[in-house]
């Protein structure tokens, strides 16, 4: 009876200290893995990727140990903006499937517990969007549905009604010869974008959410999100100019203005509270787990945080943290990596979650960025801090940026520019077709020629070979992804530290639990390094659990803690022993 009451109670004082995963929530300690349809897999051969492509591979992600993968848009687009254009945000655009085969990768996911997450565009459709069409042609119900204005005019010429100017290029108004009055668009002209207003576009894009909710997709990704408002109109229904810039003195180029009434306008915040609540509304409706938003915006930290909700209402589960991914640059040392993690960390609402993110589609690639020797690394600092990990496709294996020719080049960011300009523009060589083996375009496709051309190091870079290479990026990502099971990187606290300029360390600990150091050398100096007097309570001798190609050490060998060696751009996860 005795020794009953004892297990009981320690089996109570365990549960207290181990909260169990389903309070946690799935979305908490999470990989997530964005993939762009395009270039991911091709199953009909037409040199662009495809949903059954997707399902064909999503073993693939099971195998990575992915829980929820985000697709770039597969929405029905004319794809002046290769689907972030969207013609119609309920139906599926014909060169990535039907809304069957949709159906067909949400019932696969299932089956392999992996979640499918929607890319959601708010901030425009198409113009030939039906909505577009028919606020065009003045339409009562959807004449307010985008944003007129008959501009003014200035010596007896017509002229938009601002100075602004559009992220790609040139004045962000667009004369409508039909209904005789320009329109806005942020982005390219066949964008226009939405008037959110007017509530009836706030309740047509609340039904689009509930739509594919209802479908079986658990949540969304909220596309640039700071880009949604522009400051009211005043009482005669006009707009202020944006001041100038000093430091651009290209007057067709978006850096030309601050943006000061086009972006991070307050009623952005509650735009995604309001999808928040959706979410919960079909949380309560369909039952299961929980349903998510992770919204993408560059935006200062403390608007950021504003994302996560503000007390009374719920907002993102998830606001990207670029905070790595545009700050750190080849030459930034380890203070400026632990600053940017503890900025994150140290200004986080209490009870929220973090995630770590270093590539996405819009960004050169890490081996790029940074460097093939640090691709490792990075992938070390996402896959082992707390919270969220976010991956973007190819990242897991190395892949760098593909160099594409002018004639080459399909990206609207740069076709816009010129042959001298397009490579500081274009985001082609970061979508390239993914990487499966060595066979013909990379086993991505059978076509005679991809959408974009196959990376020229494929032969070396792919999943099929990296699986056979113990020390391989593709190996050291699936190590770190188990790594992730354990109860110490799911809950445990974590201490940030730059040992010097060269050396990032991390300890995620938990009572009761192993402790885990992660240390990077960032550069190419060889490194002693006293973890004893970095970080309290650690054990004298440490284990390597983790290690890279530039290791000398093997996983299970011991070091003391006092004295860890470091090889140049050496990473490596150590545990207590
Ligand atoms: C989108 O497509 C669906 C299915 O084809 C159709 O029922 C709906 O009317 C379309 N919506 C718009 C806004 O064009
Ligand atoms: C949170 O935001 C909502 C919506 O904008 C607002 O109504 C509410 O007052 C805000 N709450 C706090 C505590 O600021
Ligand atoms: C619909 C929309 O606004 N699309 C744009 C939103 O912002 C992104 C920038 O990330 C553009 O690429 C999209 O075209």
């Amino acid at each position: 009876m005795g020794a009953l009451v004892k297990i009981l109670t320690l089996s109570c004082l365990l549960a207290l200290t181990l909260p169990t995963l389903a309070e946690v929530g799935w979305w908490k300690t999470a990989q997530f893995y964005q993939i762009y349809p395009r270039s991911f897999k091709d199953s009909d051969d037409d040199g662009v990727g495809d949903i059954n492509g997707i399902t064909q591979q999503l073993a693939y992600l099971k195998e990575i140990g992915i829980t929820a993968t985000w697709l770039s848009p597969i929405f029905t687009s004319p794809m002046a903006d290769f689907g972030y254009d969207v013609a119609n945000l309920t139906d599926i655009d014909p060169i990535f499937g039907t809304m069957e085969d949709f159906e067909r990768l949400l019932a696969r996911a299932k089956e392999l517990d992996i979640k499918i997450i929607l890319d959601f565009v708010p901030n425009h459709t198409s113009d030939e969007c039906d909505w577009f069409i028919r606020s065009a042609a003045g339409e009562e119900e959807y004449k307010d549905f985008y944003v007129w204005h008959t501009g003014k005019v200035v010596n007896g010429i017509r002229q938009p009604p601002t100075n602004w100017i559009g992220v790609f290029r040139g004045s962000m108004w667009t004369w409508h010869e039909g209904r005789q009055a320009y329109y806005l668009h942020q982005f390219h002209a066949k964008q226009p974008d939405l008037n959110y207003r007017n509530p009836k576009v706030v309740e047509a894009m609340k039904d689009v959410l509930r739509f594919w909710l209802r479908k079986g997709a658990f949540g969304f990704r909220i596309d640039a999100v700071p880009h949604v408002y522009e400051v009211p109109a005043d009482a005669d229904g006009n707009w202020p100019d944006e001041p100038r810039n000093e430091n651009s003195n290209d007057p067709e180029d978006y850096g030309y203005l601050q943006h000061i009434y086009t972006t991070d306008q307050p009623e952005t915040i509650e735009l995604v509270y309001a999808f928040r609540e959706v979410i919960e509304e079909i949380d309560q409706e369909l039952g299961g787990d929980d349903r998510i938003l992770l919204t993408e915006a560059y935006s200062p930290l403390n608007i950021l945080m504003q994302y996560y909700g503000n007390g009374t209402h719920l907002g993102s589960q998830i606001p990207f943290n670029f905070n790595l991914l545009a700050n750190i640059g080849f030459d930034s040392d380890a203070y400026h990596y632990s600053e940017l993690i503890h900025n994150w960390l140290d200004n986080m609402p209490e009870g929220q979650v973090a995630n770590w993110v270093f590539g996405n589609h819009d960004q050169s690639r890490i081996g790029s960025r940074l460097g093939a020797d640090r691709i490792d690394a990075c992938n070390m600092i996402v896959l082992t801090l707390p919270g969220v990990s976010i991956t973007y496709q190819g990242e897991e294996m190395g892949m760098t940026d593909v160099f594409i020719s002018w004639e080459d080049t399909v990206d609207p960011q740069a076709c816009q520019t010129n042959e001298e300009e397009f490579e500081s523009h274009t985001r082609d060589p970061v979508r390239t077709p993914f990487q499966w083996s060595d066979e013909k375009n990379a086993g991505f496709s059978d076509a005679q020629s991809t959408w974009l051309p196959v990376g020229l190091d494929y032969k070396l870079v792919n999943v099929k070979r990296e699986r056979g290479i113990a020390l391989s990026h593709l190996n050291i990502y699936k190590q770190l992804r188990a790594l992730r099971d354990e109860p110490t990187l799911k809950q445990g606290d974590v201490t940030v530290t730059a040992i010097g300029p060269n050396v990032l360390a991390f300890k995620r600990s938990l009572a009761g639990q192993k402790s885990y150091i992660t240390v990077i050398n960032i550069n190419d100096d060889v490194e002693s390094i006293n973890l004893d007097s970095v970080f309290t309570s650690i054990s004298s001798q440490l284990q390597y659990v983790v290690v890279n190609d530039k290791s000398v050490r093997r996983k299970n060998d011991l070091t003391f803690a006092n004295s860890v060696l470091l090889m140049p751009k050496e990473a490596v996860v150590l545990s207590t022993v």
